[in-house]
């Protein structure tokens, strides 16, 4: 904290919302209010800026529509409680539903509100009280987790700065100007200084401007990309196929007989892009070394661990793993540094519900039936496929308990609403899942008199389902033992608090051995792959994309940002029956929404791009025409396979 004559003083902060960015940020208060947001000048990656909504995060923090006190469900209305009669009613609750059916008829979900290590204490509560049903699986990332452990062994990436040492950077399937603006900087800088950027995305977005080469494949048609450009390498002898690979790869025959299947032509017709696209994108890519940077929306498909796959065994075979300025880098492991030992999750878990089939699975669940469900950092009503399901999975328990600063849809299904601090109030520490660099969370300001976080809530609940002892800790003895196993490596509470840490457990370079995780100690290439991609329907000939946009987090829109249709983007051909700026309607084969119809030349002909996370009480929610489904592994949800059509209004 630092003051000056006016009594306005900084607080040094993070943002702990969904986002690889994981950004420090500096605080301004004065009378007790906070006037101003700015990133940190001194960290390495938030250098000095904010992105586009937690610019405005001070809307939210000051909004009218905060919930400052717990409420209880009067039939189809909430009244205010205090917190002594929704802790007594939610204790006995649980009492007795473990006592009657055992500790699997409770269900605890947490989700993507906020990043803090500390939200892990939350499930470690539900674990000493149970353990008790939990989600298994992750809509965000799952299947691309799931493919990258079954190739490597092992999930991280190279530091970001790495991208300095690439000739060629592939963003393959990431728009970051929306959804990590943190990585612009380096990307402009690599570029300056002769890197080749190359971007492959189905939707045309800002990012192809910043690049050398911008390839538009058809949706899901990155296996056949893949494909496309290694039998394209193999074709002209070997070029650019790493004659060591097989000292470092499994299965390495069987990848390449795959690629041989097919001609590049064919490949690529499959691709729906053009031979010369794939001679130049194979001729940069060969030219290594070049880094891949895999978005994670090409998972979120019914393939979406075969297609991460195919880019792990693409980059393995080229001589792309292991080296400066190579790799494939999916994810960061954000909790890499932090010492979890205390929880122990699925392993202990009595019942697993794939996190995609969220709703359907609570309705399904027998012996027990899943009697209450505790939801926190999560809007599942509007964020899960099969928004429907999941408002009546939540409405018909006997007692759902939702957690969050806002009346969500998936808080109007609750019996008990329980009101919680935004990350300007609360406590906590940060890994990223962007960048290495670890950060600690302070209250900037003190909430509201009736408002608690996560841990405070577990912590006013333990004494009375008996667990007082476990949970007594105050947050500085938990951020500590959360960073017991990196405090002699540079990184303490104290470290953190002194300047920007790198977590000293990440390597710069991913495998710089060349071995790797998997039980041979070499990359597991993928044997055999269905590069069909999603296909759509005579009658529905669009598949429909909910994207993130850079104005909101998720559902968490700004207040008074909803009062339109949801925009919907299409190429005008696609809708030749209408014209710019029409209301309409999308229909899939699970429902309809209203859209307001926007044109984009730019866009390909076969998908109509939405906002992912509109509120369903709105009419605004894509995912009520997303049926659950999980993709090939990892149970992430497939999300943009779904074939529509539009219709006109039905008035
Ligand atoms: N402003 C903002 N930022 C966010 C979020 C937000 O809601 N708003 N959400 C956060 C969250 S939860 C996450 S997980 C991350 C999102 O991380 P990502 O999901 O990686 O997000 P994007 O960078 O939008 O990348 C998704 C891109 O994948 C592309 N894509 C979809 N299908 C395919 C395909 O079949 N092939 C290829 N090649 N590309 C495809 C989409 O067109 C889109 O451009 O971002 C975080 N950042
Ligand atoms: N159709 C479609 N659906 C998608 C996606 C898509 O691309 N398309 N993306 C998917 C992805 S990548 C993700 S990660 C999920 C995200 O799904 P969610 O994480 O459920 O989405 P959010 O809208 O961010 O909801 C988080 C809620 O947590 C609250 N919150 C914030 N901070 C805290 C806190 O400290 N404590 C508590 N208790 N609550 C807090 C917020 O107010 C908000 O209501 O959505 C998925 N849904
Ligand atoms: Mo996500």
């Amino acid at each position: 904290m630092s003051e000056n004559p006016e009594s306005q003083f900084t607080v040094l902060t993070a943002c702990n919302r969904d986002c690889g960015d994981s950004c420090s940020i500096v605080a301004t208060v004065a009378d007790n209010r906070i006037t101003k947001l700015a990133g940190d000048p001194n960290h390495p990656v938030t250098k000095g800026f904010l992105c586009h909504r937690t610019s405005r995060f001070l809307e939210r923090q000051y909004s009218p529509e905060r919930l400052t006190t717990p409420l209880v469900r009067i039939g189809d209305h909430f009244q205010p409680a205090s917190w002594d009669e929704v802790l007594c009613r939610i204790s006995q609750t649980m009492l007795t539903i473990r006592e009657e059916s055992g500790p699997a008829a409770i269900m605890h979900y947490r989700c993507g509100g906020s990043m803090g290590m500390m939200k892990l204490v939350t499930d470690y509560f539900f674990e000493k009280f149970g353990p008790v049903t939990i989600k298994t699986g992750d809509v965000c990332t799952g299947a691309g987790d799931a493919a990258q452990q079954a190739d490597f062994g092992r999930i991280d990436s190279h530091d970001l700065f790495d991208l300095k040492n690439s000739r060629t950077i592939i963003l393959w399937g990431k728009n970051p100007y929306v959804s990590q603006v943190h990585l612009l900087p380096v990307l402009r800088e690599a570029r300056k200084n002769g890197t080749r950027l190359i971007l492959i995305d189905p939707v045309h977005h800002q990012t192809a401007q910043l690049c050398d080469q911008y390839v538009q494949p058809r949706p899901g048609g990155d296996i056949a990309v893949v494909m496309a450009m290694v039998r394209s390498l193999l074709d002209g002898g070997s070029n650019g196929i790493d004659e060591t690979a097989d000292t470092y790869c499994d299965h390495i025959e069987e990848f390449c007989t795959q690629a041989r299947s097919r001609s590049v032509q064919q490949w690529a017709d499959l691709a729906d892009v053009t031979v010369g696209e794939i001679q130049l994108l194979s001729a940069s890519y060969a030219s290594g070394p070049s880094a891949i940077i895999s978005g994670w929306g090409m998972q979120r498909r019914a393939s979406g661990a075969a297609t991460i796959r195919a880019i792990d065994a693409l980059a393995a075979i080229t001589g792309n793993l292991g080296v400066a300025g190579g790799g494939v880098s999916y994810c960061f492991a954000r909790r890499g540094a932090f010492d979890l030992s205390f929880i122990k999750g699925e392993a202990v878990a009595p019942r697993l519900i794939p996190e995609p089939l969220f709703g359907p699975g609570i309705l399904a669940a027998s012996d027990p039936p899943i009697r209450m469900v505790w939801v926190t950092a999560a809007n599942p009503v509007v964020m899960l496929p099969e928004s429907h399901t999941v408002q009546q999975a939540l409405r018909t328990r006997e007692l759902t308990v939702v957690v969050d600063s806002f009346m969500t849809d998936t808080a109007l299904c609750a019996d008990i609403v329980l009101p919680t601090t935004t990350m300007l109030e609360d406590d906590d520490i940060l890994g990223a899942y962007g960048h290495h660099w670890l950060a600690e969370m302070r209250p900037v300001v003190a909430a509201p008199v009736d408002v608690k976080t996560d841990y405070e809530i577990i912590q006013n609940l333990a004494p009375l389902v008996g667990l007082q002892e476990e949970f007594s800790d105050d947050v500085e003895t938990w951020k500590r033992r959360l960073l017991r196993s990196v405090e002699d490596r540079g990184a303490s509470l104290d470290d953190i608090r002194a300047g920007s840490v790198r977590n000293p457990r990440a390597p710069g370079v991913m495998f710089a051995d060349r071995r790797f995780a998997t039980s041979s100690g070499r990359v597991n290439l993928v044997q055999t792959l269905n590069p069909s991609p999603p296909s759509t329907t005579l009658e529905r000939p669009l598949l429909l994309m909910a994207l993130a946009t850079a104005a909101v987090q998720g559902s968490q829109w700004l207040p008074g940002s909803q009062d339109d249709y949801l925009a919907a983007t299409v190429h005008p051909d696609a809708a030749s029956d209408y014209a710019d700026n029409d209301v309409a309607e999308i229909e899939s084969e699970c429902g309809s929404l209203t859209v307001r119809l926007r044109f984009d030349e730019q866009q390909r002909r076969d998908v109509v791009l939405v906002p992912k996370g509109g509120w369903l009480n709105k009419g605004r929610c894509a995912n009520t025409l997303i049926k659950a489904q999980t993709t090939d592994a990892g149970n992430c949800a497939v999300y943009f396979d779904t074939p529509v059509r539009l219709r006109k209004r039905q008035i």
